[in-house]
């Protein structure tokens, strides 16, 4: 599924663009979805928001909110560039919503959990991806996702907040289209200038062997579980449960 180009720029960039990976009326219906469930999880008074004067928010466990994020997150191509970084077993650590509201500042770059709480040297494999869903055009000005190429061969340091670096990029592109990124790349929102919001979704992915960010097996109902597709039930994380409870 992936082709040699996009294997090389996930081993040499860390990160890989897929430009209009998903159908314009699917990214209409999750975007119309994603911020519904902001806009209700606010009015409930249980919006998880954060950034300076909570210019950001997320949504969590997408997977217990509807059967439209149950299908997204095992989109073929995706699957196939989290299975090339983390292993044929990869299971899913969260999936959430990532909004950033009109004056959003720029968040910092960062590595992903648990990484930066590793010991250095970071392992040289990747550990842990993400996907960065774009359900509205990223552009400079609403806040695309940046990122410092190769920055994941840097396993002895982490990136600091003071420093401008030269090498960062801004990854830009239509509607539609999904970001790789190895959470060990140096990345991070960017400052929304626009006037309207950014809407995303980050399919979080880890190793098998590692503790995602959600117990999915906790927090997913019966009835998701039990109508789960043999895909969608590994990426929850039913096929590396400890196995030797004696
Ligand atoms: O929403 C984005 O542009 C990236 C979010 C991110 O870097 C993260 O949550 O780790």
């Amino acid at each position: 599924m992936l082709t040699i180009s996009d294997k090389s720029q996930l081993d040499l960039n860390g990160f890989l663009l897929l430009e209009n990976l998903i159908s314009p009326a699917t990214t209409t219906q999750l975007r119309k979805r994603a911020v519904e469930l902001a806009s209700a999880e606010q009015k409930a008074g249980k919006g998880h928001t954060y950034l300076p004067n909570e210019t950001a928010q997320r949504v969590w466990n997408l997977i217990d909110k509807d059967e439209i994020f149950e299908e997204a997150i095992q989109q073929p191509k995706m699957l196939a560039a989290m299975e090339y970084l983390l292993g044929a077993d990869c299971i899913l650590s969260s999936f959430t919503v990532n909004i950033l509201y009109p004056g959003a500042p720029d968040a910092g770059l960062h590595i992903d959990y648990p990484l930066s709480a590793l010991p250095t040297p970071r392992p040289k494999f990747p550990m842990v991806a993400n996907s960065v869903w774009f359900l509205d055009d990223f552009t400079t000005e609403n806040g695309a996702t940046s990122c410092v190429p190769g920055s994941h061969q840097r396993l002895d340091t982490l990136p600091e907040s003071s420093v401008k670096y030269k090498d960062k990029q801004q990854i830009c592109g239509p509607r539609g289209s999904l970001l790789i990124v190895n959470g060990a790349v140096w990345h991070g929102s960017s400052e929304n200038r626009s006037d309207k919001p950014r809407v995303a979704l980050l399919g979080f992915f880890c190793r098998s062997i590692l503790k995602p960010q959600q117990d999915h097996l906790k927090i997913v109902s019966e009835e998701v579980v039990e109508r789960a597709t043999p895909t969608l039930k590994r990426l929850l994380g039913l096929n590396s449960l400890p196995g030797l409870n004696m």
